[in-house]
């Protein structure tokens, strides 16, 4: 396939425009100019700057056309910058710059060009002989957002922003009114950004070439002494960023369009919430507490006390009465030592990590089912998929960048279907949304495979080859009584069937589920028919199917990866086994491996209340603030002997701690993170760490020192040598180096070679040889059974877009801001009845304890169901939640709590 470039041949690729045929040729970006088009949004075609002569033969009769939006063709001869282009070139931007402010078509000298200025300077700088039109001028700034300004006078109308808005992000806030000269820019109704329901992803001030859009930073035009790419800190999609330092300060974040992950898109916390790594709270130096007050310390004191204490506690009540608890939002350099230090240097499997009040059924579930714990497939898969079966998920919110995918497919037509109690976005977007009464899942999902096999969509094929006992599930759900089950879920028989068929009906199927499936007390049986649903409709093993948990924290699937469990080792490997013991123990160069399970982070608690626990090492986590029934923690908490925290700042738990060690953000160290579909990616040290902050990694390799051991890969932290012990240790990481990571990661199983994988199981080829089906019947939770008569609410928490978990980082932002506070939606009717009034403070309460929250009426819960966040100490909304949790696993179920609520009286 052939095409010419001023009378040269050169082959083309099916599916090219002119425009991406000439920049590849010429392997350059600028080889003709553009201005409306961008390479992440559909072309356009508007402002024709673009515009080459096209010949059906040599040197034949030309036509103009505007190379962006015309796709390549066998024989086609380009003449791109001939000098007909170049004077229409010239004049459209003469027209453009008839209405644009003329103190603006130069970058000033602080600043760099704007993509628009380096057109203009790229076509030449026209006469511009045109009456000033009636301009954009008299339009008011907008400054009133924390974080996102517009300043009209400089739009061009190129629509970028508009079609960024609605293509990338889905959100259609950006639009345009008005005709001719009068055609501008409006947000939601007319409304400035802060008054509109802009998500402020900054989608659309990245595209904008001018700077009619732009952010509080001013990071498109910032000069900066050096722009480093690195890893969300965020949550489990992990966009890569490109940060931009000044004088040691980080000046401004935006999205690499190259990034495999987000192609140039993140959301507000990624591109914006930065500001806390030099907030004035950040801890800057060591402290104990003496006498109940913090006290400032050197690093050598903080260190020795800690040795000292934890080698008395060790000798006197033996290495079990200590425990670990490592952090998601480190490195997997820093976790993979953590779990080490624990396991080798106190000598206790004692190690557990958020993934315990998170996706620990998760990978429990899909052990059980596939063999291995982690997402299936990648989220490119997504453009290859007829149907997406969302269950307990709100990626809107929790994974913001996927979650926007998620959405344009939905807009675009693929079958959606959304299990959820509460409408969300995506909710109310999908063909079936199935809105359960929470904790009704396995009912849900019974219902589901009922009426695949009695319409006979199962795949036989797939589920005779590559599976075992399916039968016994068959039977199981033939036999359940629909009815009865339609009662109990609170979704009819019908809308479900009809859910059902759509799914199994799809050529591909993707399932997605969150913390909707695992915060419960069925949670990892859940797992295990979820995964039943996708194995029986043959929905493995192929683009665009699969299960793909939506992972928490940016590095929750490498803290496991790394053994931060205390069932599984480095690697996934089972501890109670002796030869694995041997393994590691050769690995890490010492005699012996503890040779029992460890205690989980609920195990730990009960034990320190039990006085069997004496002390506690946390490393990035506020267990007091997250961890479910606050006042519980606080009793185990209390009964401690030595409490070491890790963090970046104050929080309800460094404030029970002895030590508190200030460690440097990921802004400050080199490591990777995992990301939810076993992407391992580079974080890449931005600027020094902050005050006397250290990396968790140095701190960890100092402490494990003090207790007598010595790091192989040195004395002062390096994480590419960790790594290459990483890979010796863990063997689908046998191929991991830091050079071979390059930009965009790579996916484990990482083969000797570098290869890496994008897909598991394919074609049916299961981890653990067959897929296994497995049954179960739905039992109500103990939390309903014995609390649900006195509190006969049920609440479910989650997370709001603008926060992070405990909210120690975003709450230091601007992002505090845009939401400053929790708040619980609760069905309109159900607050009348109590003569609770909209936006008003109410108490509510459980059998744990009670709490003060504001209210706000919504029809996105039903009656009976309330929900709310836990990102605000104010509210500490954990005091009032449970201890049950999933059976096989003990995640918290955070999901489904028991309350009441009352106006506060006066
Ligand atoms: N902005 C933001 N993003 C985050 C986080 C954050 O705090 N803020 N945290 C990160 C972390 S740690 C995690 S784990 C992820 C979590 O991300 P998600 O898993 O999306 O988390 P949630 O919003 O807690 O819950 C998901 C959905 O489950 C629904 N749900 C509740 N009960 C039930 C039920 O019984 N059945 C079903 N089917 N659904 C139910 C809820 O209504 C909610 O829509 O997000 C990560 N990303
Ligand atoms: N009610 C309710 N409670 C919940 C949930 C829910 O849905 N409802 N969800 C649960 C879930 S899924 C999760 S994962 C947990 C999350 O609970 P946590 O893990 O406690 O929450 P985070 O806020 O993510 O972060 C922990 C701490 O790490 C610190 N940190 C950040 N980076 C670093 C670093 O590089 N080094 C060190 N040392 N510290 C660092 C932060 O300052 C923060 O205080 O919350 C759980 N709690
Ligand atoms: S989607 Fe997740 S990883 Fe991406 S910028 Fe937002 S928080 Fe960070
Ligand atoms: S850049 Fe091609 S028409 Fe605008
Ligand atoms: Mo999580």
């Amino acid at each position: 396939m052939k095409a010419y470039i001023n009378n040269i041949a050169y082959d083309f690729v099916q599916g090219e425009t002119i425009l991406e045929y000439v920049r590849r040729i010429e392997n350059n970006k600028n080889a003709i100019p553009t201005m409306c088009q961008d390479d992440r949004l559909e072309n356009f075609g508007s402002c024709r700057v673009c515009s080459v002569e096209v010949a059906r033969e040599k040197d034949g009769p030309t036509k103009t056309m505007a190379s962006c939006h015309t796709p390549i063709s066998e024989g086609l001869y380009i003449y791109h910058n001939t000098e007909r282009m170049q004077r229409l070139r010239k004049n459209i931007v003469e027209l453009v710059l008839t209405d644009y402010p003329s103190d603006k078509i130069f970058p000033s000298s602080t600043k760099k060009a704007t993509p628009f200025q380096e057109t203009i300077a790229q076509i030449g700088i026209p006469n511009i002989r045109y009456p000033k039109g009636k301009t954009h001028f008299d339009i008011q700034p907008d400054r009133a957002h924390p974080y996102i300004k517009s300043d009209l006078s400089q739009c061009i109308n190129c629509f970028r922003c508009v079609r960024a808005c609605e293509e990338i992000q889905g959100e259609m806030i950006l639009g345009m009114s008005g005709r001719g000269f009068a055609t501008n820019i409006i947000k939601g109704f007319d409304e400035t950004f802060n008054e509109s329901a802009c998500v402020s992803c900054g989608a659309c001030v990245q595209t904008c070439p001018t700077e009619a859009l732009t952010d509080k930073f001013e990071t498109k035009t910032l000069i900066a002494d050096k722009t480093v790419r690195t890893t969300c800190t965020y949550c489990g999609v992990g966009c890569q960023l490109d940060v931009s330092v000044i004088d040691g300060k980080i000046r401004g974040i935006q999205a690499p369009e190259t990034a495999e992950v987000n192609q140039g898109h993140t959301c507000l916390k990624g591109r914006f919430a930065f500001q806390f790594y030099d907030h004035p709270d950040r801890l800057r130096e060591p402290m104990i507490k003496k006498k109940g007050k913090f006290e400032v310390v050197t690093w050598d004191e903080a260190y020795d006390f800690i040795a000292t204490k934890l080698i008395e506690i060790k000798n006197k009540y033996g290495p079990d009465s200590i425990g670990g608890i490592s952090s998601s939002r480190a490195t997997n350099e820093e976790n993979y030592l953590m779990q080490k230090m624990i396991r080798v240097t106190v000598g206790t499997n004692n190690i557990d990590g958020c993934a315990r009040v998170c996706h620990a059924p998760t990978a429990f579930g899909m052990q059980q089912s596939f063999g291995t714990g982690a997402a299936t497939n990648s989220i490119e898969d997504l453009k290859q998929t007829d149907a997406i079966f969302l269950f307990g998920a709100n990626p809107v919110k929790g994974h913001p960048v996927t979650g926007a995918k998620i959405k344009q497919a939905f807009m675009k037509g693929v079958t959606s279907i959304v299990v959820d109690p509460i409408k969300t976005s995506l909710a109310e977007l999908a063909d079936y949304h199935l809105q359960i009464r929470p904790g009704t899942n396995v009912a849900i999902l019974n219902m589901i495979a009922h009426y695949i096999i009695k319409e006979n969509l199962v795949n036989q094929h797939f589920i005779d080859s590559y599976t075992e006992k399916y039968s016994a599930f068959k039977i199981h759900v033939e036999t359940l009584n629909m009815h009865e089950l339609e009662t109990l879920t609170g979704v009819s028989k019908k809308l479900v069937r009809k859910a059902a068929i759509a799914y199994a009906k799809a050529n591909r199927a993707m399932e997605f589920h969150g913390l909707g499936v695992t915060e419960h007390f069925q949670g990892s049986k859940t797992v295990m028919l979820l995964s039943n649903l996708a194995m029986m409709t043959g929905n493995v093993g192929r683009n665009g199917v699969g299960l793909n948990p939506l992972r928490g924290q940016n590095n929750v699937q490498g803290a496991a990866d790394m053994g931060v469990q205390p069932h599984q080792g480095a690697g996934y490997m089972d501890i109670n086994k002796p030869e694995i013991q041997k393994y590691y123990a050769k690995k890490y160069g010492v005699s012996k491996m503890p040779e029992h399970e460890g205690l989980k982070i609920p195990q730990m608690l009960d034990a320190a209340i039990d006085g069997k626990l004496k002390a506690l090492y946390i490393m990035g986590e506020d267990t007091i603030m997250t961890d479910p029934n606050t006042n519980h923690s606080i009793k185990a908490f209390e009964k401690l002997e030595l409490i070491v925290v890790q963090e970046l700042f104050m929080t309800a738990t460094t404030e029970m701690a002895d030590v508190v060690l200030p460690a440097s953000s990921y802004f400050e160290k080199n490591g990777t993170f995992t990301n939810g579909e076993r992407r391992v990616q580079r974080v890449n040290k931005v600027i020094e760490p902050i005050g006397n902050t250290k990396p968790d990694g140095q701190i960890i390799i100092d402490v494990m020192s003090r207790l007598g051991y010595k790091q192989p890969t040195g004395l002062t932290y390096d994480a590419g040598k960790v790594i290459e012990e990483i890979a010796d240790v863990i063997p689908f990481m046998k191929g991991l180096t830091w050079e071979r990571l390059g930009e965009n990661g790579l996916q484990w199983p990482i083969n000797e070679d570098g290869t890496d994988t994008k897909m598991l199981h394919i074609n049916g080829q299961f981890k653990k040889g067959v897929g296994t089906f497995h049954h179960f019947d739905f039992e109500e939770t103990p939390e309903i059974i014995s609390h649900g008569k006195k509190y006969p609410f049920i609440l479910t928490t989650g997370r709001e877009l603008e926060h992070y978990n405990s909210g120690t980082m975003t709450r230091r932002t601007d992002n505090q801001t845009i939401l400053p506070q929790d708040i619980l939606e609760v069905h309109p009717r159900d607050a009348r009845e109590k003569g609770i009034k909209d936006n008003t403070v109410v108490r509510i309460f459980s059998d744990r304890g009670s709490v003060q929250i504001p209210i706000k009426y919504s029809k996105n819960v039903k009656r009976g169901v309330l929900r709310t966040t836990f990102h605000q100490p104010e509210v500490f909304i954990n005091i009032i939640t449970g201890s049950v949790g999933d059976k096989e696993t003990m995640t918290p179920e955070y999901k489904v709590v028991a309350v009441d609520f009352e106006q506060i009286p006066n």
